[in-house]
């Protein structure tokens, strides 16, 4: 049923370099995955992390060899499974690589849904809207330059809400950058801000106390990922919204975190949870606990992201909206009509599959060899 499974890695440079506690990105590798059924179906997914092994557990290169070495070879013996049977199968065989599953997944809903005519969200149940808000995220490093910016996407109505990419400066110095910008954009815009675990409980407690009186709205990932004690403390300390990010991998982290209260919000990622029936269940988990959600990115191209906007859509409240402007960030093109951003949304096409159209000739010239 599956004739080939292809792992492409396309490396595009960033529009600038985007500086966060985990890494400084001048350009980012695309894994694409490309699979192919007998009967002539294409269906696209996308494995994309950050910083090589500096964020996440899966590299480029690991995913590209653990997808030919073994879900390759495990996808091409199976027959007359349906998606879910497919997928389980994965699972049962494969441990781990989050990341590769979640891009395997991707491809067979987008054939999936091909095959019924209707988009991945109605496949995932149905969605909710036609559009998710995007926020942008000001990373230049430079605080004049971060306001520029800002000021900028208002005013061309592409962004209206900002995260800044806080962590690798002292406490004091980044809360100073973080305030100069929310006091230069003023009230009417939501400002948060992502540690990518960077403190210790101690620096947090000092620092969201500032922040939250300074007006910010969110505070994402302030400390490790197992410090599970420490989100839940400041979770129960502080008005601010505490999310989640880093520390959710899948279902069963929301289960335990939801359980122990140690966010407010979720940051939800199609990568991070395994797949997007994975992410719907950290859709649904949040739901159950009363926690507020937030579609996340590992700065993916169009196809992650499009994936991501299919889920995001299905969500019952989106109430912090989303950060799916990873293409946005890069200087290439890899669709043939580019995703489309409109007041300050995403739009989601209606069309079948994940509702793109792959360059595939460009995607050709510029792919590693
Ligand atoms: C993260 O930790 O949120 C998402 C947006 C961005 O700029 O970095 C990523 C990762
Ligand atoms: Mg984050």
């Amino acid at each position: 049923m599956y004739k080939s499974i292809e792992t492409l890695l396309v490396e595009i440079p960033t529009i600038r370099p985007h500086k966060m506690a985990v890494a400084t990105m001048q350009t980012q590798t695309l894994v694409l995955v490309k699979v192919t059924t007998e009967d002539g179906f294409i269906g696209w997914g996308e494995a994309t992390t950050i910083g090589g092994l500096g964020y996440g557990e899966e590299s480029p290169e690991s995913v590209k060899t653990n997808i030919e070495t073994y879900f390759a070879p495990l996808l091409k013996s199976l027959s007359g499974l349906n998606v879910a049977q497919t997928i389980q199968t994965i699972k049962r065989n494969i441990n781990g690589n989050r990341f590769a599953k979640n891009a395997i997944q991707t491809a067979l809903f987008d054939i999936q849904a091909q095959r019924l005519g209707l988009p991945i969200s109605e496949v995932l149940g149905g969605r909710l809207r036609h559009s998710v808000p995007v926020l942008w995220v000001l990373a230049s490093g430079n605080t004049e330059k971060d306001i520029a910016e800002a000021q900028q996407m208002i005013a061309s109505k592409r962004h209206n809400t900002f995260k800044l990419k806080i962590g690798s400066r002292r406490v004091e110095e980044d809360v100073e950058h973080v305030l100069a910008i929310k006091q230069a954009l003023g009230s009417d815009v939501s400002i948060r801000v992502d540690v990518n675990r960077a403190w210790s409980e101690l620096e947090a407690v000092k620092g969201i106390q500032q922040l939250q009186d300074g007006g910010v709205d969110l505070i994402e990932q302030p400390c490790a990922i197992d410090n599970i004690d420490a989100m839940q403390r400041l979770t129960r300390r502080f008005d601010i919204a505490i999310m989640a990010d880093e520390s959710l991998m899948g279902p069963d982290s929301a289960y335990r975190l939801a359980k122990r209260n140690g966010a407010s919000v979720f940051a939800v990622k199609i990568a991070q949870s395994g797949g997007l029936v994975e992410a719907s269940e950290v859709g649904k988990i949040a739901k159950l606990a009363g926690i507020d959600l937030y579609g996340g990115t590992m700065l993916e191209g169009p196809i992650g992201t499009m994936a991501s906007a299919q889920v995001f859509s299905t969500f019952h409240n989106l109430a912090y909206g989303t950060e799916l402007f990873g293409p946005l960030l890069l200087t290439e093109e890899i669709l043939k009509t580019p995703l489309q951003y409109q007041n300050f949304e995403l739009m989601l096409p209606t069309t079948a599959g994940l509702g793109i159209e792959i360059d595939e000739d460009k995607i050709d010239r510029m792919r590693r060899q």
